[in-house]
């Protein structure tokens, strides 16, 4: 029923969504066609990029996966739209010997990825994940550049249309669409680099309680009751944020965060933005153990940069976003965390962080939560245009007063192609909430668990535009208190339509 009181407001903004993405997709299809360009060739190995050298022009622009394969990097033309590029001569004349070198080794930030280079430092942009969050340096990075004045821009998302049907007497089936669409847009100031990002969310037309989905919880859809085997929808705008990085030299630089909102230097980056993750349309249950913070509104977040390293910390509300999910809510920094992050190898990023999160829950204002996170993130090209990347996650909730909640995360995706992909994600996380509800139970922390396996073909795929069909199944163990309330082996499932800007 109260899905239906907002539904006028909620078909507007499905209408701008689609024409958001429309928008998108019409330089898409543009560009596609007066350019042929594969950003995706950035997953590849180094080996695929030894014409760099030979190349400082920037004429590495033009392949295509078989052009590339047999091209002679004399013979290539530098495409017209480089020429006069504010950030190509920007990179020309700070080049010292360690950028070209970084370049070589295809790290050095500059105009690869048309003009954009890290927003936080002195790397290639591939390295950044959501909010200030790294990921492996071989995450393909993709999207469709343009340029507007001094500054490079950059847009890209998703858009799922899916069935799911989670079994059991606790499941339920809906219809509904997630996804996401984010611009970014940069340019450089000083020795530095002057950033703005938006990202926005289909979610909140699925409606205030979100979707069927087992064992996950977190928020609410009406103020006053948990959501409980559901995902709550994200809000509308999922970030609004700003970044400004001075370099110190050419591999290290300090940053600053600002968002409303934004998210907090805590945990992996968020569930969207990692390439072992984003083929799934499901949430993981762990979100709320590990990357819920993604959508925090007020941020502020203060970093250094060196080398391989980053050193951060922020202060930021502590309470989740509430139940209306189209709006701007005020911001506090009455909460902190901090995060340390390594990049050791290309394809391996780590991250441990810590936080205090200030009565994080709208139903339980009296609880302030300590939350610690550990995860490390491999993406491995391999073969010709293969990409296999995982993600092992750990994180605890520490609630003051309260108990002491541990959630686990392993996540991987093999995409073969650009076109098949396999995904699977297994989870373990201690639970109070699900079964709050049942007197004997109360107050127990449960152990369950959950296995999700699933793939998605691409029957359509552009450069700049991937549509495809995916399902997948879930299987869960569960304690035995828990059998009554769930059956004694619920499956659940979901197919789905999958667009893609790529
Ligand atoms: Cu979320």
């Amino acid at each position: 029923m109260r899905d239906f009181v907002c539904s006028r407001r909620r078909s507007r903004g499905l209408g701008a969504f689609a024409l958001t993405l429309s928008v998108l997709l019409s330089p898409a299809l543009a560009q596609q066609a007066a350019e042929p360009h594969d950003h995706s060739q950035h997953a590849a190995p180094p080996a695929d990029h030894s014409h760099h050298t030979m190349t400082p022009d920037h004429s590495h622009h033009q392949p295509t996966v078989d052009s590339k394969r047999r091209a002679a990097p004399a013979k290539t033309k530098p495409s017209a739209k480089h020429d006069g590029h504010p950030a190509a001569h920007d990179a020309k004349r700070h080049a010292s010997p360690a950028k070209q070198a970084a370049h070589t080794g295809h790290g050095g930030g500059h105009d690869e990825h048309g003009g954009m280079k890290g927003f936080l430092g002195p790397y290639s942009i591939t390295r950044e994940g959501s909010g200030t969050s790294w990921v492996p340096d071989t995450t393909p990075h993709e999207g469709i550049h343009g340029k507007v004045g001094d500054w490079s821009t950059m847009w890209h998302g998703y858009l799922n249309l899916i069935y799911d049907h989670q079994g059991g007497p606790r499941g339920g089936d809906k219809t509904f669409a997630n996804g996401m669409v984010m611009g970014m847009a940069q340019r450089p100031l000083g020795d530095g680099t002057l950033g703005v990002r938006a990202m926005l969310s289909p979610d909140p037309f699925m409606g205030k309680s979100g979707y069927p989905l087992l064992l996950a919880s977190g928020e609410t859809a009406d103020g006053r009751t948990h959501l409980i085997d559901r995902q709550h929808p994200h809000d509308l705008f999922m970030e609004l944020a700003g970044t400004y990085s001075r370099n110190l030299n050419a591999t290290s630089s300090v940053f600053v965060y600002a968002g409303l909102p934004g998210e907090p230097a805590l945990g992996p980056p968020a569930f969207m933005h990692r390439t072992s993750a984003v083929d799934n349309p499901e949430a993981p249950i762990t979100h709320h153990w590990l990357d819920s913070t993604h959508i925090t509104f007020g941020v502020v977040t203060a970093g250094l940069i060196l080398d391989k390293w980053k050193m951060e910390a922020s202060a930021f509300r502590g309470r989740e976003p509430d139940q209306h999910r189209y709006d701007i809510e005020a911001p506090k920094l009455d909460s902190f965390s901090a995060r340390l992050s390594w990049n050791p190898l290309r394809e391996l990023s780590m991250q441990v962080s810590w936080g205090r999160l200030n009565s994080p829950e709208q139903l339980a204002p009296a609880v302030d939560e300590d939350r610690v996170t550990a995860s490390a993130i491999y993406t491995q090209p391999f073969g010709n245009d293969n990409l296999w990347s995982t993600t092992a996650a750990w994180g605890r909730k520490i609630l003051r007063p309260g108990q002491t909640l541990d959630g686990y995360m392993l996540e991987s995706a093999v995409i073969f192609k650009k076109t098949y992909t396999l995904f699977m994600r297994a989870e373990r996380v201690a639970e109070t909430e699900l079964h709050e509800d049942v007197a004997a139970l109360d107050g127990q922390i449960l152990m369950v668990n959950k296995l999700s396996v699933g793939g998605i073909y691409d029957f359509y795929r552009t450069d700049h535009v991937k549509f495809g069909i995916g399902g997948l199944v879930s299987k869960y163990a569960l304690p035995d208190a828990l059998k009554p309330l769930y059956g004694s082996d619920p499956t659940s499932g979901m197919v789905f339509l999958r667009l893609k800007v790529i």
